[in-house]
């Protein structure tokens, strides 16, 4: 997985650029790709993503850009003594919005603040870990349905103090309640098919007691999540990095103590239904 794009200013792209194309035609092939050297304001970064997609407006507004709801800002940077987007993101394996009837097809990252060790993302390529499976995994998975929930993961807000946690998982249930996909999706532009699941979203597969899938789930997650399938993608100054969530899991990087990251992310809906045979509701 992985190609990097260089000698190109995103700024200069037009709705009609042929680029745009390109760049497209990258991600689907690449699964995951490098723009380099930019040097974008957060108006000329969502223009970009506008130009390549619909730039996706994230359902909770505690993670918006003071001027830009369409930028998700993973950040322990205080601005000003002011607390801005959210810190601690994406540590657990997980593909966005899976949790949702309609997940994010596409998910670029744009590096503010880099630590001065190091910040990565990390990825697995499940249409790989799919062809890699063993038979006794594969049966579980092939024509099987997947229960997603996303409510464990919600970052608790100042306005939340006094509440109790039942009140919480209750509101949650309430505005993003489990979703099923397939287990297996098939892309729309590649048709290679991908195993959809995650350690961070999945809860389960459909018909199976809460033993079956307590054991199910295991094997599945450490066989997908075993080293030789993790790719590490370190970010540079001027980096856009974009991903398409229908074939990669992604993590990120642990933070050493003290050491302070910022990033933007833009979510990008392009033109293509999320698999093949989603249902549009
Ligand atoms: C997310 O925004 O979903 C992430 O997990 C971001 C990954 C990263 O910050 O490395």
């Amino acid at each position: 997985m992985g190609g990097e794009i260089s000698g190109l200013d995103l700024r200069s792209l037009t709705p009609e650029s042929a680029e745009l194309e390109e760049i497209r035609a990258a991600i689907y092939r690449n699964k995951l790709i490098v723009i380099r050297n930019q040097e974008l304001t957060p108006a000329e970064y969502v223009d970009f993503t506008r130009k390549l997609g619909t730039p996706q407006v994230y359902f909770q507004d505690n993670y918006h850009h003071p001027d830009f709801p369409e930028i998700f800002v993973s950040s322990n940077v205080n601005e000003e003594g002011k607390k801005v987007g959210v810190a601690g993101t994406g540590h657990y394996w997980h593909t966005d919005c899976q949790f949702q009837q309609q997940p994010l097809s596409l998910t670029s990252i744009s590096p503010v603040v880099i630590p001065q060790s190091v910040r990565a993302t990390y990825y697995i390529d499940m249409a790989k870990v799919y062809r890699a499976l063993p038979d006794e995994l594969k049966i579980l998975v092939d024509g099987s349905t997947m229960i997603h929930g996303g409510n464990n993961r919600y970052k608790v807000q100042p306005s939340d103090v006094d509440k109790s946690l039942q009140q919480l998982i209750d509101y949650m249930n309430e505005i993003v309640p489990p979703v099923k996909h397939p287990a297996v999706i098939t892309h729309p532009v590649t048709k290679e098919k991908a195993l959809y699941m995650s350690s961070g979203f999945t809860m389960g597969i459909e018909g199976l007691t809460y033993e079956e899938n307590q054991k199910a789930m295991r094997a599945l997650f450490d066989f997908t999540e075993r080293e030789e399938h993790v790719h590490m993608h370190s970010w540079d100054k001027g980096d856009i990095i974009i991903w398409d969530n229908r074939f990669l899991l992604h993590k990120s990087s642990q933070l050493p103590p003290g050491e302070k990251s910022k990033s933007y992310r833009i979510g990008i809906y392009d033109a293509y239904p999320f698999y093949i045979g989603i249902k549009n509701e």
